[in-house]
């Protein structure tokens, strides 16, 4: 197995050279019509994008879906740590790269996911595990601005926009997360070195901290520590242009069909006023509706996913802060959500904007709606 060591930013060539093992080009620029998600989009100054990678990559009629619907992608994984890095020597750039070379034949943007996810559990072990020597510090500091210069270097010729730092937050208790980078660092000290060195090897790139705060009631003692933490990288002239609201709506705790929890509409404008005013723009990233608590029947529950999506949609492009909106993942077939958490009644999950088999349900018609509805920005 040849590993891609080089630390080497991409050419276009050779990005182009390495996505000829796929069946390309599709004509995209000519693939998006006038109602793909893209055009609407950017009709509002509004980027659409979604994920691919792993099986969706390998899928042509999801490839072919992608290209007629988005203007950005994100490599759903392929760009975290646990994919690019087999040991602390070592990069392996070859999926990265390919969803790349596809993205560049395609005429599609990419934004990258991520250069820290500041969590011990989806870390490698080998983080966890590394030998940081007699000056601990020295070596996580190393270890940390090594990885982000070369990935986000590598990269910053195609993406324009980076989630520096992941999830940094455990929601249930408001506190910074402990790695073994921070462990050594300080919490805040390694999320400032991450923006700081994403900075200076892709200094035109938006810098976003990406996080799954959300506007349910129960939701608040996340949303208080989120402002904290982007006051604190303000106050240390961080790097950051932008939070990422992952968007991952609808409740995970409920079994019955109570609906998609109780929202606290009030708060989370609150929050998001808070946000804009120091200055950070918005973007949806993760966007998807987990319907467990909805009822089964198709009808029923697609509709009330879409609502509930125009719903939150018309409030986030009520801020002309939000100029990207990516949903993680278009198509039921393939949605993270499918294998987390089943539903209690056993029916297929349908948390996406298309169906199993490609076609296209409410939840995208609404997407369509909340752009023609919003103010261009
Ligand atoms: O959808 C992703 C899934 O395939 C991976 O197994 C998982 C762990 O890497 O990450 C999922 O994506 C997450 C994203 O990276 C960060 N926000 C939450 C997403 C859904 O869990």
């Amino acid at each position: 197995m040849t590993i891609e060591q080089s630390a080497l930013p991409f050419t276009r060539r050779s990005l182009l050279a390495a996505g000829a093992a796929l069946a390309l080009p599709l004509p995209a620029a000519a693939a998006r019509s006038p109602s793909s998600l893209a055009a609407l989009g950017a009709a509002k100054g509004i980027r659409f994008g979604s994920t691919i990678g792993g099986k969706t990559m390998a899928d042509p009629r999801y490839r072919q879906l992608n290209a007629a619907e988005c203007a950005l992608i994100v490599p759903e994984n392929e760009m975290k740590w646990a994919a690019l890095r087999p040991d602390a020597r070592h990069f392996d750039f070859r999926a990265a790269d390919r969803i790349v070379a596809w993205s560049t034949a395609n005429d599609i943007g990419v934004r990258g996911h991520t250069l820290l996810w500041h969590s011990e559990r989806w870390m490698p072990q080998w983080v966890a595990d590394h030998d940081y020597g007699s000056s601990p510090a020295i070596e996580a500091e190393r270890l940390l601005v090594d990885h982000v210069a070369t990935v986000a270097g590598r990269y910053a010729d195609r993406v324009d926009s980076f989630d520096v730092v992941n999830e940094a937050i455990d929601s249930e208790t408001g506190k910074l997360r402990e790695t073994a980078l921070s462990r050594h660092l300080g919490a805040i000290e390694t999320l400032e070195l991450a923006f700081r060195a994403a900075r200076q090897a892709a200094p035109e790139a938006q810098l976003v901290y990406n996080d799954y705060m959300g506007w349910r009631s129960d939701e608040g003692l996340h949303r208080d520590a989120v402002l904290r933490l982007l006051e604190q990288l303000r106050k240390r002239r961080a790097p950051v242009d932008a939070l990422g609201v992952q968007s991952h709506l609808g409740s995970k705790f409920s079994d019955t069909p109570t609906g998609l929890g109780s929202l606290d509409e009030t708060a989370w404008r609150r929050f998001l006023d808070e946000v804009t005013g120091m200055g950070f723009d918005l973007l949806v990233t993760e966007m998807d509706v987990h319907e467990n608590p909805l009822p089964g029947d198709i009808a029923v529950r697609d509709a009330q996913v879409a609502a509930h999506a125009r719903a939150y949609l018309d409030l986030m492009l009520s801020y002309p802060q939000t100029k990207t909106v990516i949903c993680w993942g278009l198509s039921d077939r393939y949605s993270w959500l499918g294998d987390f958490r089943q539903r209690p009644d056993g029916l297929p999950k349908r948390p996406s904007p298309f169906d199993a088999n490609y076609k296209r349900k409410p939840f995208r018609d609404a997407i369509a709606a909340a752009f023609n509805a919003a103010a261009p920005r």
